[in-house]
């Protein structure tokens, strides 16, 4: 945990890159022996280095590489590295630098997606982060992985979809990142195509909902109730009553006070359980995943159907409020069958390695609807290659206009579920074929659930920015729409 990328040496900086192609092989090949336990405080370091160097990599060779591959060796090594080498420097931080030099700028006029970021003060956003800046610093520095402030893990970072997308904006205006380009920030508004609003609302309400001391207002209400202020006096959000600002609000309570008055904007949320449907809707919002706790199986070291004795699992809280009694349902219909994990047990702490091993160990995972209609499970079961089994009629999923996820996920209403014999019957039919047809689907698209600084081709960063786009662009045809008989304005 105490390792820092020193990103040192240019001693790597002239390898050619099929040196440096087979020196990554190598590292990996030697790293691999042994089983890793993470903590959890670990993880969110482990994937910023590592991503770093294998994404740089790849940006070397001008080709884009296949992602699954790569991600799956950033994985094996950045969690080998750790593992072994505790703070002695690590090879790959030394292709992040090589890997630097190589990088184009991205083309604002190309770019999926301009955006212009507001440049709010830190406490809505790095100050969260204990992040000080020097006087009227705004911004932390991205280009030096050293200096960017954690974010907390634990159960904090599943919603942390806020900071990795306020990460790679501002990356995308220091050429010293490689990144995708699907998004590159603006610095005139009137030349954008969205406006960013960068609260980190989860960890707002994660850290700040409690009154401390004599306080009236909790933190969280009060940056909200600024936010608001501020937002109605820019002539950004005037111009088009905030249809073109984009809010992420991932955890369900977050931006509970200002919702209401912020429900014309685009929103990136994990579900609409707790919204009323004019403030959020498909519309108008996003889905994006959340970041997944258990750590990610690499693709080649993923259990086959074979190697996976437990036939279902599921493991998290059973009573739950609101539409949770399913829950309860299901354990008591599955609790003494053979082949079948269902445990209490929230995925804190232990329970993480628990979960993680579980899930790698397990045909088909279950995802049941809990007091929300979605939850982490669904990415954790997707990153361990489990089959999601999805018990939720309600659930709205990432990227679905890009994304079957039939073919590597299975629904099941919630009624059906409840029957008896229906639901392990339903599974026991899927045989090998069928459900490694799903599992070779699973580790192709489970990268596009990785969250990672700097931003890879195709994770989740650059799916979410791929997916505003698509969704202004339909925001925008109900707009002209909606236009079609207004008269002309006589002057
Ligand atoms: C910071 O901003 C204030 C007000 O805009 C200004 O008076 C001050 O000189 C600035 N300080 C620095 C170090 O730039
Ligand atoms: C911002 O862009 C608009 C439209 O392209 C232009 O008219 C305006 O001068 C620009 N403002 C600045 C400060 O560059
Ligand atoms: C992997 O990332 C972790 C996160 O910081 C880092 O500690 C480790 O050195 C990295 N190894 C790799 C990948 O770069």
């Amino acid at each position: 945990m105490s390792e820092k990328s020193r990103l040192p040496s240019r001693f790597l900086f002239f390898l050619i890159p099929i040196s440096m192609f087979f020196f990554i092989i190598s590292s990996v090949s030697l790293l691999q022996l042994g089983n890793i336990s993470l903590l959890p405080g670990s993880v969110f370091k482990l994937i910023l280095l590592n991503s770093t160097a294998v994404y740089l990599k790849s940006n070397v060779k001008s080709e884009p590489v296949k992602i699954p591959f790569f991600s799956s060796m950033a994985s094996q090594i950045d969690t080998k590295a750790s593992m072994r080498s505790g703070g002695v420097k690590c090879p790959n931080s030394e292709m992040a630098a090589i890997g630097k030099q190589k990088r184009e700028n991205c083309d604002h006029n190309r770019a999926l997606l301009r955006v212009y970021m507001y440049d709010l003060p830190p406490d809505f956003h790095f100050g969260l982060l204990a992040w000080k800046g020097k006087a009227n610093q705004t911004w932390p520095n991205v280009d030096d992985l050293n200096h960017i402030p954690l974010y907390p893990g634990g159960l904090n970072l599943q919603h942390s979809i806020e900071y990795w997308l306020t990460l790679d904006l501002l990356a995308s205006s220091t050429p010293k990142v490689a990144r995708p380009c699907s998004a590159v920030r603006v610095q005139n508004s009137s030349q954008a195509d969205i406006i960013f609003v960068p609260f980190f609302s989860s960890l707002s309400y994660n850290r700040h909902s409690k009154l401390h001391g004599k306080e009236k207002v909790s933190v969280n209400k009060m940056l909200q109730d600024r936010l608001v202020q501020f937002l109605m006096g820019q002539h950004e959000w005037k111009r088009y009553g905030g249809r073109d600002h984009l809010i992420v609000a991932h955890h369900p309570n977050s931006m509970i006070d200002a919702r209401k008055k912020l429900g014309s904007a685009m929103f990136i949320l994990a579900d609409f359980g707790r919204y009323l449907l004019e403030i959020a809707n498909l519309g108008k919002d996003i889905i994006a995943p959340y970041k997944h706790v258990v750590r990610t199986i690499p693709s080649g070291k993923s259990a086959q159907f074979d190697e996976r004795p437990i036939l279902v699992f599921f493991q998290g809280a059973i009573y739950r409020k609101d539409g949770g009694v399913i829950r309860q349902e299901l354990y008591y219909l599955l609790r003494d069958e053979k082949n079948v994990h269902f445990t209490f047990g929230t995925v804190r702490g232990n329970g993480i390695n628990k979960a993680s091993h579980g899930m790698a160990s397990s045909k088909f995972c279950l995802n049941i609807a809990g007091d929300t209609p979605s939850s982490n499970r669904l990415f954790d079961a997707i990153v361990s290659h489990c089959v999601p089994v999805i018990i939720s009629d309600d659930i709205e999923l990432p990227f679905e206009d890009v994304l079957d996820y039939s073919k590597f996920s299975v629904f099941v209403r919630a009624s059906d579920a409840v029957k008896k014999g229906y639901l392990l019957n339903l599974l026991r039919s899927i045989e090998r074929d069928k459900w490694t047809m799903m599992w070779e689907r699973l580790k192709d698209i489970a990268p596009q659930f990785e969250y990672q600084y700097p931003s890879q081709p195709g994770d989740a960063v650059d799916m979410i920015w791929k997916a505003v786009s698509r969704k202004r662009s339909s925001v925008q045809f109900t707009l002209n729409r909606k236009k079609r008989y207004r008269r002309p304005e006589i002057h």
